[in-house]
């Protein structure tokens, strides 16, 4: 049965269809305050649909023939009249609707009075002149469609990639089919996703075997499977339902290491060591290790190392670069191994919601997750009142809710529960709640989350008012990006990082698979500016804790060390630092 909200956007796409075939504007309206209706409607039209269709009309904004097309709807799963539009309407012109700047309306003119039929033909229309002679065209507009056609293109051409949490748990999924497979010795996933990268362009997995015609069948059985792009005696590559690729390489256990390590890259990183090897008069190929004494283009010599990725880098003088390492790095760490933050090392989650804002777990069963999870502190953080669209807390709520956190503490006796906020960073660099609130909270998490279009200068002002502010702890998602969503804020991370260091406040690496907020490459920078850095998983559900993997992984492909992770204290250094920056900054001077 359809959702209100579903019933809506039928409704408000019959809506758009009229518009663009230029029906009567009477009918249009009271399509779209139909969809208005339905969706701000408490009741299930769904259900009401079936049970009792005359009670539809009653709502306000519903008249009798959207009443009785909302039944179609209900009870044969589609509409008629949308069909119809549907079949009259060239499909490449929706497309159109999601161009900035451009409705219904407007599509109905480019279709009507120059002919445009989707994005190859009204791009034609902008460079002729076409659209000059259309209504309310004028040259500011047309030069607004023109880059936002030129950007529909540009996102076009870029291959496609998946988010890390998407594309990991896919992989894993296949490696333990795979593994179960007989003969298997060896499956192991390699490429951008071993290497931790935010988003892959295709899964590269790895198995060493003592039958490959039975690896490769049980591959080409998987139930992910949509279709089979190669199937050799060595190489198989599929195209997965979600769109996403799968190349598998079958080799013998005994140069599994050297797969590993080649098909792992990244290829700069493959580069590094080959010039290493050729230096050391040897060569390196996805093979393994050989003596080459008479140079790179002579002849191979005797195997040196091939089993295992360690044996590789040891022969070649190397410790073994921890995978996410292979990127940005270069040679950086390859001489000593770095103490890099590792998943076992998180012991505090200092970055979560309950059903007081918007996530889904009470008070309790969050502490609960939390013990389960084995770690000794967990702060609670709530959105603050800006968020309103997040059901974020008044001051008096809030109070409550602190009041609500002091008392749950006592029934979770290892569990340190802090009283925290994730205060909104408003346009300006000010925040949320007023500074004697703000005191009275354990942990202050400052995120922004609106207005994340501002200029760069502006962002980094914005962002520098918040990190100075005595009474923040953690800058929460620094950016706001949603990764293949919404570029977010771009400010001056040198800067940023380089007043979080000074200020002693933590720049979050947000977990989530979504944001990984701060990237790779901000990380870098915090720690070069040795500045403090927060892992937190930002949870709003319970499954949101497993993304822990994917934060970790971000940090250490900025070379993220331990000590820096505040998540890894011990709860009394973690402690101190939440209360000591509290005490011993100025207060905060109001501008
Ligand atoms: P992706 O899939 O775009 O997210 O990135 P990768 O790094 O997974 O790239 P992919 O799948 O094309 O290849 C996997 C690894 O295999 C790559 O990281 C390094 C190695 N590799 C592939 N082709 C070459 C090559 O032409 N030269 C070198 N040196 N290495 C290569
Ligand atoms: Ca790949
Ligand atoms: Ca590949
Ligand atoms: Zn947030």
């Amino acid at each position: 049965m359809p959702t209100n909200a579903e019933i809506a956007a039928t409704l408000t796409a019959i809506a758009d269809l009229l518009d663009i075939t230029g029906a009567n504007s009477f009918k249009v309206n009271a399509y779209r305050k139909a969809a208005r209706a339905a969706e701000s409607e408490a009741q299930d039209l769904g259900a009401l649909a079936v049970a009792d269709p005359p009670a539809l009309r009653k709502i306000e904004g519903i008249g009798e023939s959207i009443a009785a097309k909302i039944v179609e709807l209900t009870t044969t799963k589609g509409i008629a009249e949308l069909e119809r539009l549907r079949s009259e309407v060239p499909a490449g012109l929706l497309e159109l609707l999601t161009l900035q700047g451009v409705g219904p309306k407007t599509v109905h003119l480019f279709w009507n009075k120059a002919g445009v039929t989707d994005l190859q033909s009204l791009k034609h229309a902008i460079d002729s002149g076409a659209l000059t002679n259309v209504d309310r065209m004028g040259a500011k507009t047309i030069e607004n469609l023109r880059t936002a056609v030129a950007a529909r293109e540009a996102a076009r051409a870029q291959p496609t990639r998946f988010r890390l949490g998407q594309a990991v748990p896919i992989a894993e999924a296949m490696l333990l089919a795979l593994r179960t497979t007989v003969g298997v010795r060896q499956a192991a996933f390699a490429g951008s996703a071993r290497r931790g990268r935010e988003t892959v362009g295709d899964l590269d997995l790895l198995v060493s075997c003592d039958d490959h015609d039975s690896v490769r069948q049980a591959f080409l059985s998987l139930p992910f499977i949509d279709r089979v792009l190669a199937n050799g005696e060595t190489r198989c590559a599929a195209l997965l339902t979600g769109g996403m690729q799968v190349d598998l390489r079958i080799v013998d256990d005994a140069v599994f290491g050297a797969a590993l390590l080649y098909f792992t890259g990244s290829k700069d990183h493959n580069v590094f060591l080959r010039e290493r090897a050729i230096a050391a008069k040897m060569r390196l190929n996805e093979y393994g290790l050989h003596q080459a004494p008479s140079g790179a283009d002579g002849p191979l010599g005797a195997l040196v190392a091939a089993h295992t990725e360690e044996s590789i880098y040891a022969a070649l003088g190397l410790h073994c670069l921890p995978p996410e390492l292979r990127e940005l790095h270069g040679g950086d760490f390859a001489r000593a191994a770095p103490d890099l933050v590792e998943t076992s090392h998180v012991r505090a989650e200092l970055h979560a919601h309950t059903t007081a804002s918007d996530g889904s777990l009470s008070i309790h069963e969050l502490a609960s997750l939390a013990v389960s999870r084995g770690v000794h502190t967990l702060a609670i953080t709530d959105h603050s009142k800006a968020s309103a669209q997040a059901n974020g807390l008044s001051v008096e709520r809030l109070h409550r809710h602190i009041d609500a956190i002091r008392t749950a503490q006592a029934d979770f006796p290892t569990l340190c529960l802090l009283a925290g906020s994730e205060v909104d960073i408003l346009a300006d660099g000010r925040l949320d709640y007023d500074d004697e609130t703000l005191a009275r909270l354990d942990v202050v998490v400052a995120s922004p989350h609106a207005a994340l279009r501002q200029e760069p200068a502006v962002a980094t002002k914005r962002l520098l008012r918040a990190i100075t502010h005595p009474l923040v702890h953690i800058i929460g998602h620094p950016t706001g990006r949603i990764l293949l969503g919404r570029e977010g804020l771009a400010p001056d991370m040198h800067e940023l990082a380089a007043a979080a260091a000074e200020s002693g406040t933590a720049l979050e690496v947000n977990c989530h698979w979504s944001r990984l907020d701060l990237r790779d490459t901000h990380v870098k920078m915090a720690v070069a500016a040795g500045a403090l850095v927060a892992i937190d998983c930002d949870i709003h559900t319970a499954d949101d804790a497993d993304n822990l993997r994917y934060g970790v992984a971000t940090a250490r492909r900025g070379g993220l060390l331990r000590q820096s992770c505040v998540n890894t204290w011990e709860q009394k250094s973690l402690l101190g630092w939440l209360k000591n920056k509290k005490s011993t900054r100025a207060p905060h001077a109001p501008r």
